[in-house]
Protein backbone atom coordinates (compact mmCIF):
# COMPACT_ATOMS: atom_id res chain seq x y z
CA UNK A 1 0.00 0.00 0.00
CA UNK A 2 3.04 2.53 0.87
CA UNK A 3 4.56 1.58 -2.28
CA UNK A 4 0.79 2.73 -4.34
CA UNK A 5 0.82 6.23 -2.71
CA UNK A 6 4.99 6.57 -3.09
CA UNK A 7 4.34 5.97 -6.98
CA UNK A 8 1.53 8.14 -6.82
CA UNK A 9 3.62 10.62 -5.10
CA UNK A 10 6.50 9.59 -7.59
CA UNK A 11 4.18 11.28 -10.25
CA UNK A 12 3.43 15.03 -8.58
CA UNK A 13 6.86 16.30 -10.27
CA UNK A 14 5.89 15.82 -13.78
CA UNK A 15 1.98 16.59 -13.23
CA UNK A 16 3.40 20.12 -11.91
CA UNK A 17 1.71 19.65 -8.35
CA UNK A 18 2.60 19.20 -4.70
CA UNK A 19 -0.54 17.09 -3.32
CA UNK A 20 -3.35 15.24 -4.38
CA UNK A 21 -7.07 14.10 -3.13
CA UNK A 22 -8.05 10.88 -3.93
CA UNK A 23 -12.13 10.97 -3.41
CA UNK A 24 -13.15 7.67 -5.60
CA UNK A 25 -14.39 4.65 -3.73
CA UNK A 26 -12.29 1.91 -5.26
CA UNK A 27 -8.95 4.93 -5.70
CA UNK A 28 -9.28 5.10 -1.82
CA UNK A 29 -9.32 1.46 -1.04
CA UNK A 30 -6.21 0.98 -3.73
CA UNK A 31 -4.46 3.56 -2.03
CA UNK A 32 -5.51 2.44 1.65
CA UNK A 33 -7.13 -1.03 2.03
CA UNK A 34 -9.98 0.96 3.48
CA UNK A 35 -13.22 0.56 2.80
CA UNK A 36 -15.84 3.17 3.51
CA UNK A 37 -13.65 6.46 3.84
CA UNK A 38 -14.25 9.40 1.97
CA UNK A 39 -11.31 11.75 1.32
CA UNK A 40 -7.33 11.23 0.75
CA UNK A 41 -5.39 13.71 1.01
CA UNK A 42 -1.59 12.93 -0.59
CA UNK A 43 0.91 15.83 0.59
CA UNK A 44 3.89 15.91 -1.80
CA UNK A 45 5.95 16.03 1.70
CA UNK A 46 4.39 14.47 4.98
CA UNK A 47 2.06 12.37 6.68
CA UNK A 48 -0.96 10.71 4.28
CA UNK A 49 -4.32 11.74 5.85
CA UNK A 50 -7.68 9.64 5.31
CA UNK A 51 -10.61 11.56 6.54
CA UNK A 52 -13.59 8.94 7.81
CA UNK A 53 -16.91 9.51 9.11
CA UNK A 54 -17.66 7.80 12.86
CA UNK A 55 -20.07 5.26 11.29
CA UNK A 56 -16.60 3.57 9.26
CA UNK A 57 -14.16 4.82 11.65
CA UNK A 58 -13.10 1.38 13.88
CA UNK A 59 -13.29 -0.21 10.42
CA UNK A 60 -11.26 1.62 8.60
CA UNK A 61 -9.00 2.88 11.72
CA UNK A 62 -8.59 -1.25 11.57
CA UNK A 63 -7.55 -1.68 7.86
CA UNK A 64 -5.92 1.68 6.57
CA UNK A 65 -2.20 1.39 5.57
CA UNK A 66 0.24 4.20 4.92
CA UNK A 67 -2.12 7.00 6.19
CA UNK A 68 -3.62 8.69 9.31
CA UNK A 69 -6.69 8.30 10.10
CA UNK A 70 -9.11 10.96 11.24
CA UNK A 71 -12.41 11.33 12.36
CA UNK A 72 -15.01 13.22 11.01
CA UNK A 73 -17.14 14.36 14.05
CA UNK A 74 -21.35 15.45 13.61
CA UNK A 75 -21.63 18.66 11.94
CA UNK A 76 -18.15 18.69 10.38
CA UNK A 77 -17.43 19.31 6.81
CA UNK A 78 -14.78 17.07 5.54
CA UNK A 79 -14.08 19.40 2.68
CA UNK A 80 -13.36 22.13 4.85
CA UNK A 81 -11.39 20.09 6.78
CA UNK A 82 -9.17 19.12 3.78
CA UNK A 83 -9.24 23.01 2.73
CA UNK A 84 -7.53 24.09 6.00
CA UNK A 85 -4.74 21.09 6.28
CA UNK A 86 -3.84 21.83 2.46
CA UNK A 87 -3.62 26.09 3.70
CA UNK A 88 -1.65 24.85 6.54
CA UNK A 89 0.54 22.70 4.45
CA UNK A 90 0.72 25.72 2.33
CA UNK A 91 0.30 23.27 -1.16
CA UNK A 92 -0.08 25.16 -4.26
CA UNK A 93 -1.43 23.16 -6.66
CA UNK A 94 -3.27 19.71 -5.84
CA UNK A 95 -4.72 17.38 -8.59
CA UNK A 96 -7.54 15.08 -7.51
CA UNK A 97 -9.29 11.90 -9.54
CA UNK A 98 -12.83 12.83 -8.92
CA UNK A 99 -14.87 15.65 -7.19
CA UNK A 100 -18.61 16.48 -6.79
CA UNK A 101 -19.46 20.38 -8.90
CA UNK A 102 -20.56 20.86 -5.47
CA UNK A 103 -17.56 19.46 -3.61
CA UNK A 104 -15.13 21.23 -6.27
CA UNK A 105 -16.80 24.63 -5.72
CA UNK A 106 -16.70 24.53 -1.69
CA UNK A 107 -12.58 23.51 -2.39
CA UNK A 108 -12.58 26.19 -5.18
CA UNK A 109 -14.06 28.74 -2.74
CA UNK A 110 -12.00 27.94 0.33
CA UNK A 111 -9.00 27.54 -1.20
CA UNK A 112 -8.02 31.09 -3.33
CA UNK A 113 -3.88 30.75 -3.42
CA UNK A 114 -4.19 26.69 -4.37
CA UNK A 115 -4.81 25.24 -7.75
CA UNK A 116 -7.01 21.91 -8.29
CA UNK A 117 -6.10 20.26 -11.06
CA UNK A 118 -8.41 17.49 -12.26
CA UNK A 119 -6.23 14.33 -13.09
CA UNK A 120 -7.84 10.86 -12.73
CA UNK A 121 -4.94 9.83 -15.32
CA UNK A 122 -2.05 9.95 -12.49
CA UNK A 123 -4.40 7.10 -10.89
CA UNK A 124 -5.28 4.96 -13.48
CA UNK A 125 -1.76 4.78 -14.97
CA UNK A 126 -1.27 2.92 -11.66
CA UNK A 127 -3.95 1.01 -11.44
CA UNK A 128 -3.99 -0.30 -15.10
CA UNK A 129 -0.81 -2.41 -14.01
CA UNK A 130 -1.94 -5.19 -11.81
CA UNK A 131 0.43 -5.85 -9.23
CA UNK A 132 0.83 -9.61 -7.76
CA UNK A 133 -1.89 -9.08 -4.94
CA UNK A 134 -4.14 -7.81 -7.43
CA UNK A 135 -3.63 -10.70 -9.48
CA UNK A 136 -3.84 -13.04 -7.30
CA UNK A 137 -6.91 -11.90 -6.18
CA UNK A 138 -8.51 -11.56 -9.67
CA UNK A 139 -7.41 -15.21 -10.98
CA UNK A 140 -9.34 -16.07 -7.90
CA UNK A 141 -12.76 -14.23 -9.30
CA UNK A 142 -12.08 -15.32 -12.52
CA UNK A 143 -12.08 -19.19 -11.04
CA UNK A 144 -15.26 -18.53 -9.30
CA UNK A 145 -16.95 -17.08 -12.24
CA UNK A 146 -16.45 -20.60 -14.31
CA UNK A 147 -18.05 -21.82 -12.11
CA UNK A 148 -21.07 -19.75 -12.05
CA UNK A 149 -20.91 -20.79 -16.12
CA UNK A 150 -20.79 -24.19 -15.26
CA UNK A 151 -23.85 -23.74 -12.90
CA UNK A 152 -25.84 -22.03 -15.42
CA UNK A 153 -25.12 -24.69 -18.52
CA UNK A 154 -26.42 -28.06 -15.41
CA UNK A 155 -29.67 -25.78 -15.21
CA UNK A 156 -30.41 -24.16 -18.19
CA UNK A 157 -33.61 -25.89 -19.87
CA UNK A 158 -36.91 -25.61 -21.19
CA UNK A 159 -39.31 -23.21 -19.66
CA UNK A 160 -37.39 -21.89 -16.87
CA UNK A 161 -37.00 -18.17 -16.56
CA UNK A 162 -34.26 -16.02 -16.92
CA UNK A 163 -33.73 -14.71 -13.23
CA UNK A 164 -33.77 -18.49 -12.03
CA UNK A 165 -30.65 -18.71 -14.21
CA UNK A 166 -29.10 -15.61 -12.54
CA UNK A 167 -30.18 -17.18 -9.25
CA UNK A 168 -28.53 -20.53 -9.71
CA UNK A 169 -25.27 -18.99 -10.98
CA UNK A 170 -24.98 -16.18 -7.96
CA UNK A 171 -25.65 -18.74 -5.18
CA UNK A 172 -22.98 -20.91 -6.77
CA UNK A 173 -20.64 -18.04 -6.43
CA UNK A 174 -21.36 -16.64 -3.16
CA UNK A 175 -21.05 -20.21 -1.92
CA UNK A 176 -17.62 -20.43 -3.49
CA UNK A 177 -16.60 -16.90 -1.74
CA UNK A 178 -17.60 -14.88 -4.01
CA UNK A 179 -18.85 -10.60 -2.01
CA UNK A 180 -21.90 -11.11 -4.05
CA UNK A 181 -21.36 -10.33 -8.09
CA UNK A 182 -19.23 -7.46 -9.85
CA UNK A 183 -22.11 -6.51 -11.40
CA UNK A 184 -25.80 -7.20 -12.31
CA UNK A 185 -25.69 -10.80 -14.08
CA UNK A 186 -27.28 -10.87 -17.36
CA UNK A 187 -29.54 -14.05 -18.47
CA UNK A 188 -31.21 -12.40 -21.56
CA UNK A 189 -32.77 -15.22 -23.91
CA UNK A 190 -34.33 -15.19 -27.46
CA UNK A 191 -35.06 -11.98 -28.90
CA UNK A 192 -33.87 -10.20 -25.32
CA UNK A 193 -30.74 -11.48 -26.48
CA UNK A 194 -29.88 -8.81 -29.20
CA UNK A 195 -29.99 -6.56 -26.18
CA UNK A 196 -26.41 -6.04 -25.01
CA UNK A 197 -26.72 -4.88 -21.39
CA UNK A 198 -30.38 -7.06 -21.18
CA UNK A 199 -30.23 -7.53 -17.64
CA UNK A 200 -32.59 -10.68 -16.90
CA UNK A 201 -36.36 -10.87 -16.33
CA UNK A 202 -38.96 -13.40 -15.65
CA UNK A 203 -39.16 -14.85 -19.51
CA UNK A 204 -39.04 -18.79 -19.92
CA UNK A 205 -36.37 -20.14 -22.00
CA UNK A 206 -37.31 -21.76 -25.01
CA UNK A 207 -36.10 -23.85 -27.32
CA UNK A 208 -33.48 -22.36 -30.15
CA UNK A 209 -33.40 -19.54 -28.31
CA UNK A 210 -29.94 -17.54 -28.27
CA UNK A 211 -29.28 -16.88 -24.49
CA UNK A 212 -26.70 -14.39 -23.76
CA UNK A 213 -25.25 -15.29 -20.21
CA UNK A 214 -23.22 -12.63 -18.88
CA UNK A 215 -22.00 -12.77 -15.33
CA UNK A 216 -18.90 -11.73 -13.31
CA UNK A 217 -18.11 -12.93 -9.58
CA UNK A 218 -16.00 -10.59 -7.22
CA UNK A 219 -13.24 -11.56 -4.87
CA UNK A 220 -11.01 -9.42 -2.02
CA UNK A 221 -12.79 -6.80 -4.08
CA UNK A 222 -11.44 -7.51 -7.71
CA UNK A 223 -13.92 -8.71 -10.35
CA UNK A 224 -13.89 -11.24 -12.99
CA UNK A 225 -16.23 -10.81 -16.31
CA UNK A 226 -17.52 -13.41 -18.55
CA UNK A 227 -19.88 -13.87 -21.39
CA UNK A 228 -21.53 -17.25 -23.30
CA UNK A 229 -23.94 -17.43 -25.57
CA UNK A 230 -25.72 -20.79 -25.12
CA UNK A 231 -29.14 -22.30 -26.78
CA UNK A 232 -31.21 -25.54 -26.02
CA UNK A 233 -31.21 -27.29 -28.77
CA UNK A 234 -30.10 -27.25 -32.60
CA UNK A 235 -29.54 -23.55 -34.27
CA UNK A 236 -30.63 -22.07 -37.12
CA UNK A 237 -28.37 -21.87 -39.85
CA UNK A 238 -28.11 -18.29 -39.11
CA UNK A 239 -27.77 -18.52 -35.13
CA UNK A 240 -24.78 -20.96 -35.77
CA UNK A 241 -23.59 -18.64 -38.23
CA UNK A 242 -23.27 -15.53 -36.33
CA UNK A 243 -22.06 -17.88 -33.60
CA UNK A 244 -18.70 -19.07 -35.58
CA UNK A 245 -17.98 -15.20 -36.51
CA UNK A 246 -18.25 -13.89 -33.15
CA UNK A 247 -16.13 -17.01 -32.21
CA UNK A 248 -13.68 -16.54 -34.87
CA UNK A 249 -13.59 -12.63 -33.89
CA UNK A 250 -13.06 -13.68 -30.21
CA UNK A 251 -10.46 -15.96 -30.97
CA UNK A 252 -8.40 -14.09 -33.25
CA UNK A 253 -8.36 -10.87 -31.29
CA UNK A 254 -6.89 -12.92 -28.31
CA UNK A 255 -4.44 -13.95 -30.13
CA UNK A 256 -3.44 -10.76 -31.33
CA UNK A 257 -2.68 -9.05 -27.75
CA UNK A 258 -0.07 -8.88 -26.03
CA UNK A 259 2.67 -6.45 -24.58
CA UNK A 260 2.92 -2.89 -26.79
CA UNK A 261 -0.07 -3.89 -29.02
CA UNK A 262 -2.41 -0.59 -29.77
CA UNK A 263 -5.46 -1.61 -28.35
CA UNK A 264 -7.86 -0.34 -31.43
CA UNK A 265 -5.71 -2.93 -33.23
CA UNK A 266 -7.16 -5.43 -31.03
CA UNK A 267 -10.62 -3.72 -31.48
CA UNK A 268 -9.21 -3.67 -35.59
CA UNK A 269 -9.15 -7.25 -35.41
CA UNK A 270 -11.96 -7.96 -34.40
CA UNK A 271 -14.05 -5.66 -35.92
CA UNK A 272 -12.85 -6.67 -39.30
CA UNK A 273 -13.69 -10.18 -39.28
CA UNK A 274 -16.98 -8.88 -38.29
CA UNK A 275 -17.80 -6.25 -41.14
CA UNK A 276 -16.07 -9.20 -43.39
CA UNK A 277 -19.10 -11.47 -42.56
CA UNK A 278 -21.78 -8.34 -43.40
CA UNK A 279 -22.29 -7.60 -39.80
CA UNK A 280 -20.36 -4.88 -38.87
CA UNK A 281 -23.34 -2.33 -37.93
CA UNK A 282 -24.53 -5.30 -35.61
CA UNK A 283 -21.35 -4.94 -33.40
CA UNK A 284 -22.07 -1.99 -31.42
CA UNK A 285 -19.60 -1.61 -28.64
CA UNK A 286 -16.24 -1.71 -28.32
CA UNK A 287 -14.11 -4.91 -28.12
CA UNK A 288 -13.58 -4.62 -24.65
CA UNK A 289 -12.58 -2.56 -21.25
CA UNK A 290 -10.05 -3.05 -18.45
CA UNK A 291 -11.57 -5.21 -15.08
CA UNK A 292 -10.01 -4.61 -11.54
CA UNK A 293 -11.36 -2.97 -9.01
CA UNK A 294 -14.09 -1.23 -10.92
CA UNK A 295 -15.77 -3.81 -13.64
CA UNK A 296 -15.08 -1.30 -16.22
CA UNK A 297 -11.72 0.89 -16.27
CA UNK A 298 -9.27 1.78 -18.24
CA UNK A 299 -7.32 0.42 -20.71
CA UNK A 300 -10.67 0.54 -23.19
CA UNK A 301 -10.62 -1.67 -25.98
CA UNK A 302 -12.11 0.86 -28.84
CA UNK A 303 -11.18 2.13 -32.00
CA UNK A 304 -10.69 5.65 -30.39
CA UNK A 305 -8.46 4.47 -27.99
CA UNK A 306 -4.64 5.65 -28.25
CA UNK A 307 -3.23 3.29 -25.33
CA UNK A 308 -0.80 0.20 -25.87
CA UNK A 309 -1.36 -3.12 -24.00
CA UNK A 310 1.10 -3.27 -21.23
CA UNK A 311 2.38 -6.33 -19.60
CA UNK A 312 0.12 -6.45 -16.34
CA UNK A 313 -2.74 -4.83 -18.18
CA UNK A 314 -6.31 -7.15 -17.28
CA UNK A 315 -9.12 -6.73 -19.99
CA UNK A 316 -12.08 -8.17 -21.41
CA UNK A 317 -12.25 -9.65 -24.58
CA UNK A 318 -15.53 -9.28 -26.19
CA UNK A 319 -17.03 -8.73 -29.82
CA UNK A 320 -20.44 -9.41 -30.42
CA UNK A 321 -23.36 -9.30 -32.83
CA UNK A 322 -26.89 -8.12 -31.94
CA UNK A 323 -29.72 -8.37 -34.46
CA UNK A 324 -32.59 -6.54 -33.01
CA UNK A 325 -35.82 -8.85 -32.92
CA UNK A 326 -33.94 -11.92 -33.64
CA UNK A 327 -31.23 -12.27 -31.21
CA UNK A 328 -27.31 -11.64 -30.19
CA UNK A 329 -24.34 -13.34 -30.01
CA UNK A 330 -21.27 -12.18 -27.39
CA UNK A 331 -18.06 -13.86 -26.71
CA UNK A 332 -16.36 -12.59 -23.67
CA UNK A 333 -13.07 -13.86 -21.57
CA UNK A 334 -11.26 -11.60 -18.99
CA UNK A 335 -7.46 -12.17 -20.30
CA UNK A 336 -4.05 -10.90 -18.80
CA UNK A 337 -1.29 -9.24 -20.76
CA UNK A 338 1.85 -10.95 -21.08
CA UNK A 339 4.85 -9.85 -22.98
CA UNK A 340 4.31 -12.28 -25.84
CA UNK A 341 0.77 -13.45 -25.51
CA UNK A 342 -2.29 -12.87 -23.67
CA UNK A 343 -3.50 -15.50 -21.18
CA UNK A 344 -7.50 -16.54 -20.65
CA UNK A 345 -8.34 -16.39 -16.76
CA UNK A 346 -11.65 -17.07 -17.05
CA UNK A 347 -12.48 -20.55 -18.92
CA UNK A 348 -15.66 -22.32 -19.56
CA UNK A 349 -17.24 -23.98 -22.89
CA UNK A 350 -17.51 -22.43 -25.73
CA UNK A 351 -20.21 -24.79 -26.77
CA UNK A 352 -23.42 -22.91 -28.06
CA UNK A 353 -25.64 -26.52 -27.30
CA UNK A 354 -27.13 -27.31 -24.37
MN1 LIG B 1 -17.36 -6.98 -20.00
Amino acid sequence: MRGRIQALKNSFKKAKIDGYIVAGETNIFYFTNAVGATRLLVPAEGENVLYVRGVNYDAVKETARGCRVDLVKPGEDIDKKVAVLIKKLKLKCVGYDTLDSSVYLKLKKALKETGLKAMNQLVWELRKIKDKTELGHIKRAAEITNEGVRRAVEVIKLGIREYEVAAEIEYAMRKLGSQGVAFETIVASGPRSAFPHGGCTNKKIQKGELIVLDLGAKYEHYGADITRTLLIGKPSRKQAKIYEIVRKAQQMAFESLRGGVKVKDADGTARRIIEQAGYGECFVHRLGHGIGLDTHEPPTLGSEAKDLLKVGNVVTVEPGVYIGGFGGVRIEDTVLIHKERAERLTKATYDLCV
